[in-house]
């Protein structure tokens, strides 16, 4: 249960909260309205009259309705959760919030595409955002991530000239929410400090299954100061209870159109159903006198600490347990920033996060209008807030009183200056030296090793991804000189990448290798390490038609529940159909309303005129083998069997006669109908559906 703690800051919305059934319609200014259909004319079909205050402040209103979307992150979804930590971090910060279990901060997180427009689909290739918000009892703390752990550029003068690339190409606003263009892959090619996150970018992990199953990176090293004032390096590491899992490529791309809003949507379903997304806040901790311990510059963003160099050490988790009650008031009010800072938690010489101070207030003064919008209600910190900024755009507060200023006498001084023993935040002391110099340092000239470190830890079947993502994106490029400076970029990151690039694209590759791949891994890098040991959430599709076998359905909806997954029964309609035992079962989707992408595996149970009616059926044959091409666990029972021996899936070895459970390449199947078969049939499933995806089939064309 929340402590009233984490109930603070839904506490203190309630206020804000508007009913729609909270009384009769009346304008904004309270007075009741008893027509919204017709505006005041001079005779039924005269002129409309300029008095008709009511149509005049509802047109008004509406025409000012829109804010000028984020210029970056546009597309999002978000939720309101709790933050505990495991036990207190006082050794390292005295941030409050971090002090022990028995701190409960509520907060509100904000995941997003970079690149795209608001309405933009949700499964295209793009980094991802993670920005939380900590309402501590301190003031709020931001946590501005992405899903990676490594950034484009490594100052924040280059970040304009990055996003202006990325964006739609200014003639003609081509492509949305795409790398896949010129512009992009021009000014990647020449910027060697991107390639590292550019790969990040070509594999999985820009295309998450789900916001509740990808990784948040702080991704600068911070620094958190304890009370003695001892600063310590830090790196923010989010890791998903459920494990990091993507979609295929191919896969993103029809979800795309047939549900755009699939990420949007998942998260929002999940709260509501009271699957509580959770994710565990871990550290890597380096003492100061470290700093330059390590092969590459610990202020540099295009870097990461290898986990095996420095373990992650676990200090809490978040659960998000509360969808907003309003899209535009809260989840496009929030406003990110990340010098909301703490006492015990003070940043770094990164030239990006320096300059990222600068840009996210600057930004929200033209997107919300004004520097009043620490006050909108999903921005208000639970701690009080107290000082002489005045008026401005929407001043929501009545400040009483006659002084502003400080210091002054007529108020007694008030509001008083806090001592830091007081919680004042107090600037790390750090000696800082030097002349003006408009350069970069040295320390951040290698731009290679890293970005081979992570192709080194791929498994095959991710660098196989790899590659066909570069070759998709570079594919688009009508620019050859672009293409061929980029597989030379990747050629400095490994000879064999480069090459298979090279040969997708018809550019000749490179005769020898730019330098020596150093051959070093780090397996944490790679999603096949991650946890596989759940089907909680997992959408599994039932195919059915009449004369389906009721038993095996109800096992399969039984045993798969059990494990938390949410089996679907489809049919060719909805309502219900005959079972094949004399009586009914009830369709949950008509298939057509749905699409195989929509889901994590499918299978198909017995009873011989369903498994007939199926096999005949080109939308349910496209089930299956859409879901076997994507790499998915299959199941079929019975005579289900045979609507996947009639897809002749290549080499997939199916059960025969006898009723023996086989299992071949993520597809299990048996022939016999019995409670026993079904039973294994089913246990077997639910493993290979948690394994997440089964790469390798014989037919292996997911990456295509
Ligand atoms: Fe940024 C939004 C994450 C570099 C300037 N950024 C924004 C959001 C996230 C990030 C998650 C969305 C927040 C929300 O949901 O409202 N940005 C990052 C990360 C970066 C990064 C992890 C590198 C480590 N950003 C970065 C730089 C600059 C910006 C270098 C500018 C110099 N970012 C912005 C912005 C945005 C923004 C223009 C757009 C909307 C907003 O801030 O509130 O100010």
């Amino acid at each position: 249960m929340p402590t009233d703690e984490a109930r603070g800051k839904q506490e203190q919305l309630d206020p804000s909260r508007a009913r729609p059934d909270d009384g009769p319609l009346t304008t904004n200014f309270g007075t009741r309205v008893d027509d919204t259909d017709n505006s005041l004319k001079v005779g039924e079909r005269g002129p409309t009259l300029l008095e008709d205050f009511h149509f005049r402040e509802k047109v008004t209103h509406f025409d000012h309705e829109r804010i000028p979307e984020r210029v970056v992150h546009a597309r999002g979804a978000g939720a309101y959760g709790v933050f505990r930590p495991y036990e207190s971090l006082a050794e390292y910060t005295k941030a409050d919030f971090l002090q022990g279990p028995d701190r409960e901060t509520p907060v509100f997180v904000r995941f997003s595409t970079v690149a795209g427009s608001r309405g933009s689909a949700d499964t295209v290739r793009d980094v991802r955002g993670f920005a939380t918000k900590f309402y501590t009892r301190e003031g709020n703390y931001d946590l501005v991530g992405n899903n990676f752990p490594v950034f484009f550029i490594q100052d924040a003068i280059k970040f304009p000239d990055f996003v202006h690339a990325v964006k739609p190409e200014p003639d003609n606003e081509i492509p949305q929410a795409q790398s896949a263009h010129d512009t992009f892959w021009d000014f990647v090619s020449l910027q060697p400090e991107s390639m590292h996150m550019v790969l990040w970018l070509m594999s999985d992990r820009s295309i998450p299954r789900s916001y509740r199953m990808m990784q948040g990176f702080g991704v600068h090293t911070f620094r958190f100061v304890n009370a003695e004032g001892r600063g310590t390096f830090v790196k923010f590491h989010w890791r998903p209870v459920l494990g990091t899992h993507s979609l295929v490529w191919e896969e993103a791309q029809v979800v795309a159109g047939k549900d755009p809003d699939y990420n949007r949507r998942d998260l929002w379903e999940a709260i509501e159903r009271g699957d509580y997304p959770e994710f565990e806040l871990a550290v890597q901790l380096v003492p100061e006198e470290d700093e330059f311990r390590f092969d590459f510059d610990l202020l540099d963003p295009t870097k990461i600490i290898p986990e095996e160099t420095v373990p992650l050490r676990p200090i809490g988790r978040m659960v998000l347990d509360k969808n907003p009650d309003n899209f535009f008031a809260e989840t496009e009010q929030v406003a990110f920033h990340t010098a909301h800072v703490v006492p015990g938690i003070d940043f770094t010489n990164d030239p990006l996060l320096q300059g990222r101070n600068h840009s996210y207030l600057d930004t929200q003064l033209i997107r919300l209008g004004g520097p009043n919008f620490e006050q909108l209600p999903v921005n208000r910190p639970v701690a009080k807030v107290t000082n002489n900024q005045r008026d401005g755009y929407g001043q929501q507060r009545v400040h009483t009183g006659r002084t502003s200023y400080a210091p002054n006498s007529i108020s007694g001084g008030c509001p008083v200056l806090a001592s830091p023993d007081a919680g004042a935040y107090v600037h790390h002391q750090e000696r800082v030296d030097g002349v003006k110099i408009r350069k970069r340092s040295e320390s951040f000239s290698d731009h290679y090793r890293q970005a081979t470190l992570f192709w080194n830890s791929m498994a095959d079947w991710e660098k196989e991804h790899i590659v066909a993502a570069y070759r998709f994106e570079l594919g688009k490029v009508t620019h050859p000189e672009i293409r061929e400076r980029t597989v030379e970029r990747l050629n400095h990151i490994d000879h064999a990448l480069a090459t298979a690039v090279a040969e997708g694209l018809g550019v000749t590759p490179p005769a020898e290798p730019a330098g020596r791949n150093h051959g070093r891994t780090s397996p944490a890098l790679s999603q096949a390490n991650s946890p596989m040991d759940t089907i909680a959430t997992r959408r599994v599709a039932i195919l059915a038609a009449d004369g389906v076998s009721a038993d095996q359905v109800a096992v399969l909806r039984e045993k798969l529940s059990g494990g938390g997954a949410m089996p679907e029964v489809l049919a060719p309609h909805a309502g219900e159909v005959r079972s094949a035992e004399g009586g009914t079962v009830p369709v949950d989707r008509a298939m057509s309303t749905m699409a195989s992408v929509l889901y994590d595996a499918v299978c198909v149970p017995g009873g011989a005129e369903s498994a007939a009616t199926l096999g005949a059926d080109g939308l349910a044959r496209h089930y299956v083998a859409e879901a076997f091409k994507h790499g998915k666990a299959l199941a079929a029972l019975g005579e289900g069997v045979e609507v996947l021996r009639g897809l002749a899936l290549p080499g997939l070895r199916l059960a025969g006669a006898g009723g023996a459970v086989v299992e071949d390449q993520g597809v299990v199947s048996s022939t016999g109908g019995g409670a026993a078969e079904a039973e294994e049939v089913v246990a077997a499933f639910a493993d290979l559906i948690a394994r997440h995806r089964h790469w390798g089939r014989d037919s292996d064309s997911t990456v295509a």
